[in-house]
């Protein structure tokens, strides 16, 4: 049977650069989001490419019942997750706390926390069952700085940054890889989502500086799944060469 991996938030940016890049590895691929002719899309591009299986599941991390039922719904050929990649997750308004919508503060938390928690313990016990499995969660730099504006985006990171280490801590014993990448600046769809839409202030995050891509972040994961057994990556910090952390960023 054919190692799979189960990447959430694959219908843009980061997930679906990854989808790409670990079936060029020969895996099948599971992926997942909210947009299912963007899923259906991705799909296509993938079944063209790669000579491998794609399973692509429909529904919102954020609702428990949601997740149970979409990895309850895994035919039995798809049914090895060895790759759990906790990629779904966004950022919603940048204002200061006192000025936050509380709207944007729960999709935040219950994307990037419970979202991640819900899909972990649906998969976590699949993995631990079959003695094997890599389970690589989406951090970000917002996950050990705090930025001004940013406060509960940098919360949830700092939750991610938490259960990544607590994830192999209580997985130790199944010889479950826990990893974390925790990039800066990457272009996706990711600040135009922030700012609901507003694509020239999204632009304008970008301005002066050759930001990551997806595909920058995916070849970190094929590095990580790509080590011999005994060796885990607990974290990856990856930016342009252009920014140096979450305050200083050199633009031209
Ligand atoms: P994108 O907006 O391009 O991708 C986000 C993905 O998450 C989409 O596929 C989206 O799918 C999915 N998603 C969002 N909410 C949900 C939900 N409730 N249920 C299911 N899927 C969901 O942004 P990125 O690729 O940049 O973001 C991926 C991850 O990388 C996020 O966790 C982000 O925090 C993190 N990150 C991004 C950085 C950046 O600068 N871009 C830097 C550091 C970390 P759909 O809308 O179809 O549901
Ligand atoms: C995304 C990077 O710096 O906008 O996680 O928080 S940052």
């Amino acid at each position: 049977m054919n190692k799979t991996a189960l990447i959430t938030g694959a219908t843009s940016g980061i997930g679906e650069a990854t989808a790409h890049t670990l079936a060029k590895l020969g895996y099948n691929i599971i992926i997942t989001g909210r947009r299912a002719e963007k899923l259906e899309q991705v799909k296509q591009e993938i079944c063209a490419a790669y000579p491998v299986k794609v399973l692509a599941l429909c529904f919102d991390v954020r609702v428990k019942e949601e997740c149970c039922k979409a990895i309850a719904s895994i035919p039995e050929e798809f049914s090895e997750i060895t790759v759990l990649f906790n990629n779904a997750g966004l950022a919603a308004g940048l204002e200061h706390i006192q000025d936050g919508d509380t709207d944007d503060w729960e999709r935040m938390i219950d994307t990037n926390i419970k979202g991640v928690l819900y899909m972990t313990r649906c998969v976590a016990p699949l993995m631990i069952k079959q003695g094997k499995g890599h389970i690589i969660n989406m951090g970000s730099i917002a996950g050990t700085e705090v930025y001004e504006n940013g406060t509960v985006y940098c919360a949830s990171k700092h939750a991610m940054n938490a259960l990544s280490k607590g994830m192999r801590i209580d997985m130790l014993s199944s010889g479950i890889k826990v990893s974390q990448i925790r990039p800066g600046m990457v272009e996706t769809e990711f600040s135009v989502v922030r700012f609901h839409g507003d694509q020239q202030r999204a632009d304008n995050v970008y301005k002066g500086v050759k930001p990551l891509t997806g595909a920058d972040i995916a070849s970190v994961v094929e590095w990580l799944v790509t080590l011999p057994e005994h060796v885990n990556i607990n974290d990856v910090e990856i930016m342009p060469v252009q920014q140096a952390d979450a305050f200083y960023t050199y633009r031209k």
